[in-house]
């Protein structure tokens, strides 16, 4: 690919022509420049014209090009200084650069790779969990008195790498279960890796690319290699992506009660807890008196609605009164597969629409900002495929000045420790649903336990990784099956 073709791909055109002409590059032989680095500029490199060294084409994670950048040295990535501003020049894994240029808003661009960082995945051990909750959570599909999940442990050369699938027993939230997502992992996930180089998040998701779907199964396993690379280099997930908070906002999601009354009660009884953002789940019938009866209470809680997808556009006009609560947003009131009749619902709603469940790829995201189906994203790292999809998501949003926050799903502290190191990201501008550890269980796999702070926030952890240590006796205590697979076996 020539030079035209190459500026032929960004905006500015004549801007980086001048730039090229005025900059010399320390040329990087072409061999050595890995396949997998290339495809850690978010799978793009281009071929540098006569007399230049690589350029690395970097590409925004929703399949639009930007910029173009130039590769200078192994690790680091130059890009136009006219049109940009480097806010934070990370080292490590996770660089962060702010982009700023005259024919569009803000960009964000990101690159995961690290050169230098090959970690060898010596074994993969799943737990699956049964954790009795602190009360029961009800949901417009169904009522849990006990978590499921999968507890994922990889070795690489001495060091344990843990993350939490948050597949849930029944296929309600979506398709996936603990059942599925064990067989996912062990059948076809676990060959992808075992006994393999594997070299940071983007590498995993190309390598589990062929797999359809399965996106809780994947982020597990997301999860703990970001675990991995932060014990290895002696970084916190926080720190590796680009976090700028030290504590994060966080709020409380409240199942399905018995009544309007009894849930007034359960909602005051968090707000004495110190919670001072709540959401409430809602189901056809459940909805008009219990959002009425709540904000009645409490005029001025910052307050939502989920309906985990209990609504179709015709019934949705069961939700009309809750468009004078003043809330601070509604939850998927639609089905889950559905973008575009949210977008209608949007279009006569004052009060912004969030997507959750029909999110699934940084893709859909993009696709519901254009079609303007919602106003905001409850960003799952599981529900999109892993951490890395999480982070494009948020940045996309980020860029387009859409506010972004972190859902959650009654996760383990493992789990937890994961989702407050997103959530540190600028773009979470809206409080989490990542409560106190007390909350869910009097008893949690993790060493640690995350309190509430007086100002509603949560301390993201700084330790290297997730910044978690697992507690073997309560792990043993709640463990269904347990499954090592070794490479080479
Ligand atoms: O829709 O956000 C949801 C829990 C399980 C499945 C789906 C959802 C939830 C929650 C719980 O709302 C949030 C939390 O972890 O506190
Ligand atoms: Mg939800």
């Amino acid at each position: 690919m020539g030079v035209s073709n190459v500026v032929g791909l960004a905006t500015e055109s004549v801007e980086i022509l001048r730039f090229f002409s005025e900059i010399s590059v320390s040329s990087v032989a072409e061999k050595s420049l890995s396949h997998s680095f290339r495809h850690s500029l978010y799978d793009a490199c281009l071929t540098p014209p006569p007399g230049y060294g690589n350029i690395g084409g970097l590409r925004c994670g929703v399949e639009q090009w930007q910029l173009v950048g130039l590769i200078t040295r192994r690790s680091q990535v130059q890009i136009l200084p006219p049109l940009l501003h480097i806010t934070q020049g990370l080292p490590g894994i996770a660089r962060r650069f702010l982009i700023q240029g005259e024919n569009y808003s803000w960009y964000t661009f990101r690159t995961f790779q690290y050169l230098e960082t090959i970690m060898k995945i010596d074994s993969i051990t799943l737990h699956h969990l049964s954790m009795p909750l602190v009360a029961p959570f009800e949901t417009s599909f169904g009522r849990e008195t006990e978590r499921e999940c999968i507890l994922v442990t990889l070795q690489s050369e001495g060091l344990t790498g843990c993350g939490e699938c948050v597949a849930s027993r029944e296929p309600g939230y979506n398709y996936e279960t603990t059942g599925t997502a064990w067989h996912i992992l062990k059948d076809f996930i676990a060959p992808l890796i075992l006994g393999q180089d594997v070299t940071d998040a983007l590498d995993y998701q190309r390598r589990v690319e062929r797999i359809r779907g399965h996106h809780l199964a994947k982020a597990g396993v997301e999860m703990a290699l970001w675990d991995l690379l932060g014990k290895r280099e002696g970084k916190s997930l926080k720190e590796m992506f680009g976090g700028v908070r030290d504590k994060v906002e966080v709020g409380v999601s409240i199942g399905i009660q018995e009544s309007a009354a009894a849930l007034v009660r359960t909602v005051e009884s968090y707000l004495e807890k110190g919670y001072r953002r709540v959401k409430i789940k809602i189901k056809p019938g459940r909805e008009v008196e219990e959002t009425t009866a709540v904000r009645k209470a409490f005029p001025d809680l910052r307050l939502q609605v989920d309906a985990n997808s209990a609504y179709t556009l015709e019934t949705a006009s069961a939700l009309d009164p809750l468009d004078d609560l003043n809330l601070l947003l509604i939850e998927q009131p639609l089905f889950e597969d559905d973008i575009w009749d949210h977008r209608k619902l949007q279009a006569r709603f004052k009060t912004a629409i969030c997507l959750d469940e029909s999110i699934v790829t940084p893709r859909h995201a993009r696709y519901a900002l254009e079609m303007e189906a919602c106003r905001n994203i409850n960003i799952k790292p599981a529900r999109v495929g892993g951490l890395s999809q999480g982070i494009m998501i948020h940045d996309y949003c980020l860029a387009r000045g859409v506010p972004v926050w972190c859902g959650g799903m009654l996760e383990t502290g493992v789990g937890r420790a994961s989702n407050l190191a997103i959530a540190s990201l600028p773009g979470y501008v809206l409080p989490g649903d990542i409560s106190a550890s007390d909350r869910y269980y009097h008893r949690d796999i993790t060493n640690e336990r995350f309190v509430l702070n007086d100002d509603s926030t949560i301390t993201v952890p700084n330790q290297p990784g997730l910044g978690v240590t697992i507690d073997e006796e309560a792990l043993q205590q709640f463990t269904r099956a347990e499954l090592t697979l070794k490479a080479g076996e």
